[in-house]
């Protein structure tokens, strides 16, 4: 059996991170293991706040201990990371656990729609950019890539060579596969383009645009995509699933404002995941 570490928050409700992560990952048929680095009432998108407790301090007391069984990853997944300390802990972590066959796969969880989320400013992106190094594949957005690479932010009208240039400029970061998520060429249409610097590639894929941006997806789309490429699917089909899986997920969430920033109806568009990843 494959196992896949995935190192973000626990937001207890508002469907985000680890509780997307783990039943996706493991409805996959692949362990979920987990490092959790805080715990939120909720995710920050909440109307009154949200409570916060950072876990740094128990990281490297976690670490030291599978050091000692020996633990192995097939993937090495992250996601929301709250600090600078996270962050080199997370270098040190990737140093410490990643086998000659462990994927490393980063989503830079840190805005959308042009803005950080509250906590992150400008130098974390740059430091993030350097975790980025490290990786086999990143899974920023537009606005993630935006910052890490220290560019303005533009959210629509740009054409496909802009973002060639981007994810070109991602994986000159030092990543060896970039994907964007959230690109749109044309009304009504939303995908992903990716670049495979190893072998030169580019890949894209779209799905019809549903409704409004719902909060989660970008979680959804990479515990999907981690999760297709350590059943042994390749990039493209991979990226395929986990576009058609997000997209399934925000057609079956109800149609009311309050599902928009809460997050997707992922758990009931499990059994579409399964079919696709079978077929
Ligand atoms: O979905 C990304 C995410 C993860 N974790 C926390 C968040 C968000 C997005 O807002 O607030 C705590």
């Amino acid at each position: 059996m494959k196992r896949i570490v995935t190192v973000q928050d626990i937001s207890c409700v508002g469907k985000c991170s680890l509780t997307v992560a783990l039943p996706i990952i493991s409805a996959m048929g692949i362990e979920a293991a987990v490092l959790p680095t805080a715990v939120l009432s909720a995710h920050t998108a909440f109307k009154h706040g949200f409570t916060f407790r950072d876990l740094t301090s128990d990281i490297t007391a976690i670490c030291d201990h599978w050091k000692r069984e020996k633990i192995r990853f097939d993937a090495i997944y992250t996601g929301y990371l709250g600090s600078f300390e996270q962050l080199d802990l997370m270098s040190q972590f990737i140093d410490d656990f990643k086998a000659e066959d462990t994927l490393v796969f980063i989503d830079p969880v840190m805005g959308d729609h042009g803005k950080l989320y509250s906590g992150f400013t400008p130098e974390f992106a740059k430091a993030m950019a350097r975790l980025c190094s490290k990786a086999d594949i990143i899974v920023p957005n537009m606005t993630e890539a935006s910052f890490m690479l220290g560019l303005p932010y533009i959210g629509e009208g740009y054409d496909k060579s802009y973002v060639q240039d981007i994810l070109r400029k991602l994986t000159s970061l030092g990543a060896k596969c970039a994907v964007l998520t959230g690109v749109s060429f044309e009304v009504g249409k939303i995908g992903v383009m990716a670049y495979d610097a190893v072998n030169d590639r580019f890949f894209e894929y779209y799905n019809d645009l549903i409704g409004a941006s719902y909060h989660g997806t970008g979680d959804v789309f990479a515990s999907t995509c981690v999760g297709a490429l350590i059943n042994g699917k390749d990039l493209q089909t991979a990226l395929q699933i986990a576009a058609d899986y997000t997209a399934e997920s925000i057609r079956l969430t109800e149609d009311e404002p309050e599902h928009n920033w809460y997050g997707v109806n992922f758990e009931q568009a499990i059994p579409y995941l399964l079919d696709r990843l079978s077929r």
